[in-house]
């Protein structure tokens, strides 16, 4: 710094002088050492000694005493680069920066999470499926975009996790809590039959639930987020979270999403077929039926999309157990009452998080179907953390539709890595020695 005020004070001063003949003169020298460019630069594009020689030098000390001092170019004379041997590259050794590389979520050690079995805490995984979209396709791109917008994390504390000063949760970095993470990448699903896609993904969680924990003070096996895909995909997350670590009473489910998702599948997948009948819509019908969803302790949580028929409020509440709190419970309630409201319902059950995109108002991303009205990203993160101390089994982010080309692809990949950032925290600040 102490030089680089030195060099601002003689450059003016030089170029007042004669700055073009300065430059002509510089030209002019039969020697390379002596050129600005080797000053600043040094051996980047010549080897100083062997252009020395061949114009004639015998020695470098020589050149360097015969260097009158520029203005400009003095800062780097004093501070000559030395750059590595040519076969040299323990730099090499050392993460790239954040941009770079090949990308895993936050940067976390790409693991064999299907044919090993060596101990994992939390295993990060992509479902790359949208067969099961009413409306906009592109989510089977999300589990890519969440990672690309997860390039920023990775570690270090955050002045707003946490809701409160003194929550566990704000001096908590998930990434480096003891717990062992890991990005296993994706399952292998077939965009060709969905029936086939869904069982691979079952087949997948259930191969990476049977890991054994590394360190977790609370759970014998693997806690799994999932990148989605369309919002079909949580009914196989739920299926092995439930048959890994659920109760008979089932999981309490926290649905974030713009819509309740327990449609009659009659009616959303038109009663063409049955294979047409479980589809983004539905799948929470098919889960509360099969048992994953605790009755009464689970609940959607920015609701605002239309209902499509007269009995879905009823069915949803009475036959599927889900309380409702809206969009606009959010201005009545506040965030931070919202999510004292959520885990007034969750309790002390295990529950499994489940977040569409959706939720996000219209202006922030891109997803499956979008609709006005929705949470903005900090009331989001504010209801998330607001979580702490809930026991998470598993969690999923889904909708995340960065499709070629879309509108809003760099927010809905930063706001879907960013989500996920928030549930590892939940996860890990459960998971903490007391
Ligand atoms: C396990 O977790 C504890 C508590 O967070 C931590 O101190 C310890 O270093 C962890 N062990 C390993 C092997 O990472
Ligand atoms: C983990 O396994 C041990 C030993 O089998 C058992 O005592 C404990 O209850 C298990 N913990 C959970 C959370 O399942
Ligand atoms: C859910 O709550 C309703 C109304 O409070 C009650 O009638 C019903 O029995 C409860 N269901 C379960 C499974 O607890
Ligand atoms: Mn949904």
């Amino acid at each position: 710094m102490h030089w680089f005020l030195i060099a601002l004070t003689f450059v003016p001063h030089a170029a007042s002088l004669s700055a073009p003949n300065n430059y002509e003169y510089r030209l002019s020298q039969e020697n390379a050492k002596e050129s600005l460019m080797h000053d600043i630069f040094g051996s980047l594009m010549h080897d100083s000694n062997i252009i020395a020689e061949r114009n004639g030098a015998h020695r470098n000390e020589q050149l360097l005493e015969q260097q009158e001092a520029s203005p400009i170019s003095f800062p780097f004379k004093m501070n000559q680069l030395h750059y590595p041997d040519i076969d040299d590259l323990t730099d090499f050794k050392q993460r790239g920066p954040l941009f770079s590389g090949i990308v895993t979520f936050a940067h976390l050690p790409q693991d064999e999470c299907f044919f090993a079995r060596e101990p994992i805490d939390i295993a990060i995984v992509g479902a790359p499926f949208d067969l099961g979209v009413s409306y906009n396709s592109g989510a089977r791109f999300g589990p890519n975009g969440a990672r690309q917008g997860s390039r920023r994390l990775g570690g270090g504390n955050s002045p707003i996790r946490g809701n409160y000063r003194a929550s566990k949760l704000r001096r908590l970095d998930p990434y480096n809590a003891g717990l062992k993470l890991v990005d296993c990448g994706d399952v292998p699903m077939t965009p060709f039959d969905s029936r086939i896609a869904l069982n691979q993904l079952y087949r997948g969680h259930h191969a990476i639930h049977k890991h054994s924990s590394f360190n977790s003070t609370q759970f014998n096996n693997t806690r799994i987020v999932t990148l989605g895909g369309d919002h079909t995909i949580t009914l196989m997350n739920l299926r092995s979270a439930y048959e890994t670590f659920g109760d008979p009473g089932g999981l309490a489910v926290i649905h974030f999403d713009a819509h309740i998702d327990t449609w009659d599948p009659k009616v959303l997948g038109g009663g063409i077929s049955d294979y047409a009948s479980l589809n983004h819509g539905t799948f929470l019908h098919f889960a509360a039926e099969a048992g994953y969803v605790a009755k009464n302790h689970s609940v959607h949580v920015g609701i605002r999309a239309p209902f499509i028929s007269g009995i879905d409020e009823k069915h949803d509440a009475v036959d599927c157990g889900f309380k409702t709190l809206t969009s606009k419970d959010v201005d009545v309630y506040t965030a931070k009452g919202i999510a004292e409201i959520i885990k007034s319902i969750v309790g002390h059950r295990k529950a499994y998080l489940t977040f569409d995109l959706d939720t996000f108002d219209v202006g922030y991303i891109n997803s499956g179907t979008l609709e006005a009205g929705g949470l903005s990203s900090r009331e989001i993160l504010t209801i998330l953390d607001g979580l702490e101390g809930i026991n998470l089994v598993g969690c999923d982010i889904v909708e995340v539709s960065t499709a070629p080309n879309t509108v809003n692809s760099a927010s809905t990949e930063l706001l879907a890595a960013q989500v996920v950032d928030s549930m590892l925290g939940l996860m890990t600040v459960f998971d903490q020695p007391e």
